[in-house]
This record gives C-alpha cells, structure tokens and sequence, in this order.
C-alpha cells in the first residue's frame, strides 16, 4: 500500500484543502495521511468572506514527527500552510527525514477571495519550499505573484513564469490556467515545464461556478501518481483527468460556492492504476 502525505488546512464544507487530498489519495487508492496547518471558515452573512485560524507550527510540527514515526510517506503535498512560521519548519522535518516525491502547490489565495495569505508567505514559500518541489502547482494569481511578473495574460507570460519559478529550485513546474487564463480559446490551458520544453496541456472549457476545490485536487492527484510511481508528466496528464471528470460532475453547495466531486472519475468506470 502507498502511502500519501497532505501538510494542508481545513476546508469545513468539504471540496478543498485536506478534505480534498485525503478523498483524492483514496480514489487512487493511496493511504492518505494528513498534518492540519489551518482551518478555514466562511462567513454567510459577510459575503461568505473566508478567515483562516492558524495551528501553532511547533504543532504542525509533532504531527508531522508523529506521521513519519511510521515510516516516509512514497510522496507528500503542501498546500495551504497558514502561519509563516510553519514553513521553515515543514522544510526542517522534510528535510530531516529526507522526503522525496514533493509536490508544493503554493496556496496564497481562494478563488472568490483576494490575497487571503500575507504575501510574504509567497517570498518564504519560495526561499524555502520550491527548491524541494518534484513538482510545484501554482494557479495563474500565485505564479504571477512568485515570479515577480505580476498578471499573466498570455502564453508566452505564463512560459516566462514557468522559468523563473523552475529557476528557484522547483524539478517541474505546472501553471494551473484554468478559468482565470482566458485567451478566447474556450480551452483551460496548464502549462508545464521541466526545465527542457514546455507543453501546453489543454482540456475544452467547463464554464461552471461548481468548481471549487479543483486546485488542491489537481496537487493531490499528481501527488498520489507519484507515490503509485508514476512520472511527473504521467502523474499531471492523469490528474488533469480526474479534474475534469470531477469538475463535470461538480454540484451547487449554496450561492457562493459549489463543489467538484472528487469520486466522478471511478463512477465513470477509468480506472486509476
Ligand atoms: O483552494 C484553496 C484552498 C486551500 N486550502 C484550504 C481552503 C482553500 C479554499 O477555500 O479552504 C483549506
């Protein structure tokens, strides 16, 4: 039995964050294992505005000591860290235990809400995090932010991120396009980059409010493709699959969100091996 690792904050209403990982690694029939860095809660009488409550890093800390007590994980993911301080501090155990198969997705906003997460975070995540990615998942807002190029508009944009974030240590690095990257093409483009080409990975648009959650998934996927032994590209052209296919089946939660459904591709008979 694999086993997958999630560093990640808590997503109460279920479609992201830990929630999401640890349903992601079961459908690909990982053992999911979790360290909870935060938790999140949305407001329904303030225009459903997010907060997030920070777990102490030296706790953070414990359950990640706790976790690798049973041995490495075959590959682990961060995602939403919270507290600044947490992530010199993952980077140390990682480290210390010499974790491989890492994939960053570097979490410094949610969609609907606008730079939810201190941007120094992004600086830190950067200096410490990226230099340790087998594979790092920023959506369009975070690679611009990490590379210091501000909006990307177009495909050369997002390339020249690639390469600056690739430059900070990252092995692979895949731009999450989705709904944000509209270049008229009615396609949702991700970018990935291995330091030699580029390749431009291209499903038809699905245009749905239902579709949160379709990040943290995305990471998760390719983080248990790793773990099961997969490559870097094998792992991303499955998991923007298993995105597709859950984003399809996504439902409405209430007026502010709706969820992807992460069980779609094993109710659509594919198999995951
Ligand atoms: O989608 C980013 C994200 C990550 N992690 C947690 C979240 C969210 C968005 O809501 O709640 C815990």
């Amino acid at each position: 039995m694999k086993k997958a690792l999630t560093i990640a904050g808590s997503d109460s209403t279920g479609g992201a964050g830990l929630q999401a990982d640890l349903k992601t690694f079961q459908e690909f029939g990982t053992f999911g294992m979790s360290a909870l860095t935060s938790i999140v809660t949305m407001d329904i009488t303030d225009n459903w505005s997010h907060d997030i409550e920070t777990i102490e890093p030296e706790l953070v800390g414990k359950q990640l000591k706790t976790i690798f007590a049973g041995g490495n994980p075959d590959a682990i993911k961060t995602g939403m860290l919270g507290d600044i301080r947490t992530i010199p501090v993952v980077r140390q155990i990682l480290d210390q235990y010499q974790a491989k198969n890492i994939v960053i997705d570097p979490v410094l906003a949610c969609k609907g809400t606008a730079g939810i997460l201190l941007s120094e975070n992004a600086a830190v995540i950067r200096e410490h995090l990226l230099p340790i990615a087998d594979v790092t998942t920023p959506n369009l807002v975070e690679a611009g932010i990490l590379s210091d190029l501000g909006d990307l508009q177009t495909l050369d944009d997002m390339a020249k991120a690639a390469k600056i974030i690739h430059d900070c240590g990252a092995k692979v690095v895949v731009i999450k396009g989705g709904q944000r990257f509209d270049n008229g093409s009615q396609e949702a483009i991700d970018l990935y980059y291995d330091g030699q080409t580029y390749q431009y990975l291209k499903r038809p648009m699905i245009q749905t409010p239902n579709n949160h959650g379709a990040g943290c998934t995305f990471a998760a996927a390719i983080t248990a493709g790793l773990a099961k032994g997969k490559t870097p590209l094998e792992a991303v052209i499955t998991a923007k699959a298993f995105v597709h296919a859950a984003i399809l089946q996504g439902h409405t939660f209430n007026q502010y969100l709706g969820h992807i459904w992460h069980g779609a591709y094993r109710d659509s008979g594919q198999s995951l091996d």
